[in-house]
């Protein structure tokens, strides 16, 4: 077990789980057990929301100066930078994504820290007309306790892409990662505490969903849940803390439609087409996993998607030539299987036949190769559900207005992206678009400068930007009567 066992986090101090169990880590490369973390369960939940409680109540954080605090986040995010290695090769072998792939969620989640440090010092808040004899103060102050729960795919980034702007607000908070992935988590409180962080700033509980994860959306003294994951446990979420009527955001899957029209830059679209489905294995929320490709230039797309895929390089993410690591977990790769095995018996067709590999070094692994679906239509589960895994659906259209209304059909809202050289189309297809984010040209940037969140039933509120750590504070109204 190149881990070992791993302790969890909690006021300053690393704890078991007060029952003693433990979850196993698996490598998704290789099936083998490579840590064990506790298994955390509600009274765990509970300490730790008793030291996020008593470090915000106290003011031990948010009552620190905004610049001293800035200066925390800054510091934090040299550190990672300068342990980037470290960290991407954990990352690799706990979720199975290529190495170069874990360097960029690194680099980026340092960014994040450091783009919130900055915003530390420049919270404002407004001053609104009053009558003559009186003055408005609007004030901003954070939400309180946040609980803040992770998904598998993104690690480190997404605790990172909550845990910052949550500390910037002046939050305390909880975060539990995905029982599949927690070892980066875990790595964090050594730079906490390098950074001096008062203990109970961020508390780190390892466990699984239904334990750890909804004892942390039931507790009374949490003030916001900000929750990544699928569109069914979202939903439960936001009925669990309806008794508290904490603050919930959430953001949830995607079924991103990519529309491709005939005058499109075909070399690019093609590329970037591929990397929007196949990047990251495909467990991506805003995958662009329905491609619409205009009725002229359809046949040649699917032979220019054909050859992209020759290029694709299938194995563990610390083999330096590898471009598409394993699923998370058996039973993921056996969920998007069905899914590959549901477009065939409704009669599509495959037009890049992927399965599990048969190299035998990748059959201890949850490896699934790419697939492209041509013919498809769009009831199909392979054009209506999230598949989470390297699977393209190609089908195509006629008309702009066909198009938009295709790429609307589906409970999902989270991304689009539009391909064409006119850019008046480009425009007004994309404000027809129901989606948190419209790339037109491009698939898949999610500049942390910019929010991230989807319409419908892809989420509610928005990560990231300036509007990312709006979701973190509360708005105060002080009224002053002047005319004494
Ligand atoms: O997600 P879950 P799973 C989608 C994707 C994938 C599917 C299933 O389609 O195939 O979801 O993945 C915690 N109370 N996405 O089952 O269960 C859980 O411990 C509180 C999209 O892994 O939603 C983990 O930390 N928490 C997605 C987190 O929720 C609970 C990313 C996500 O797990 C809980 C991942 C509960 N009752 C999957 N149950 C995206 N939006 O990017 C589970 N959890």
């Amino acid at each position: 077990m190149p881990y070992g066992y791993q302790r969890m986090y909690i006021n300053g101090k690393w704890v078991d789980a007060a029952n003693n169990a433990t979850i196993d880590v698996i490598d998704p490369a290789r099936g083998s057990v490579i840590a064990t973390v506790p298994r955390g369960m509600s009274h765990d939940i509970d300490q730790a929301v008793q030291a996020a409680r008593q470090c915000f109540d106290t003011g031990a954080w948010p009552g620190l100066a905004p610049r001293e605090r800035e200066q925390m986040l800054l510091d934090l995010a040299q550190m990672i930078r300068q342990d980037r290695l470290r960290l991407a090769e954990m990352e690799v072998a706990d979720c199975g994504k290529p190495l170069n792939d874990a360097l960029a969620d690194i680099d980026e989640a340092a960014f994040i820290l450091s783009y919130y440090g900055g915003w530390i010092t420049k919270i404002a808040g407004d001053i609104p007309p009053a009558s003559p004899g009186a003055m408005s103060l609007v004030v901003k102050e954070p939400i309180g306790v946040a609980g803040l729960i992770v998904p598998w795919n993104y690690p480190f980034l997404m605790a990172i892409q909550k845990i910052a702007p949550a500390l910037a607000a002046g939050c305390t908070c909880i975060l539990k990662p995905a029982e599949q992935t927690p070892l980066t988590a875990l790595a964090l409180p050594r730079y906490l505490e390098a950074a001096h962080l008062p203990p109970g700033a961020v508390n780190i509980v390892t466990g699984y969903g239904e334990e750890a994860g909804e004892a942390l959306v039931r507790h009374p003294d949490v003030d916001m849940i900000s929750f990544t994951g699928s569109l069914e446990v979202g939903r439960h979420i936001q009925q669990a803390a309806a008794h508290t009527i904490k603050r919930v955001t959430l953001e949830l899957g995607g079924k991103s439609p990519n529309i491709v029209f005939a005058d499109a830059d075909m070399d690019l679209a093609v590329a970037k087409t591929c990397f929007g489905v196949f990047w990251n294995q495909g467990e991506v929320c805003s995958a662009g996993s329905r491609v619409f490709v205009q009725e002229s230039i359809y046949d040649a797309f699917i032979t220019r998607v054909s050859a992209y895929l020759a290029t694709i390089r299938v194995g563990s993410g610390d083999n330096s030539t590898t471009t598409m690591g394993p699923l998370i977990s058996r039973e993921h790769q056996a969920r998007v299987l069905g899914y590959v095995q549901s477009a065939y018996q409704e009669g599509a067709q495959c037009i890049a036949k992927g399965s599990v590999p048969d190299d035998p070094a990748l059959r201890q692994g949850f490896f699934v190769e790419p697939m492209v679906f041509a013919h498809v239509t769009p009831s199909m589960r392979i054009m209506q559900e999230e598949i989470f895994g390297p699977v393209m659906a190609v089908m195509p259209f006629a008309t702009e207005d066909e198009v938009i209304a295709l790429a609307n059909d589906t409970p999902y809202g989270l991304a689009a992206a539009v391909w064409t050289r006119d850019i008046q189309r480009a425009l007004s297809v994309a404000k027809k678009l129901r989606a948190g984010t419209v790339w037109i040209n491009d698939s898949q940037p999610a500049p942390s400068e910019a929010p991230w969140g989807g319409y419908k039933q892809s989420g509610n509120g928005r990560e990231l930007g300036r509007l990312g750590l709006e979701e973190y504070l509360e708005t105060k109204h002080i009224y002053i009567r002047l005319d004494s």
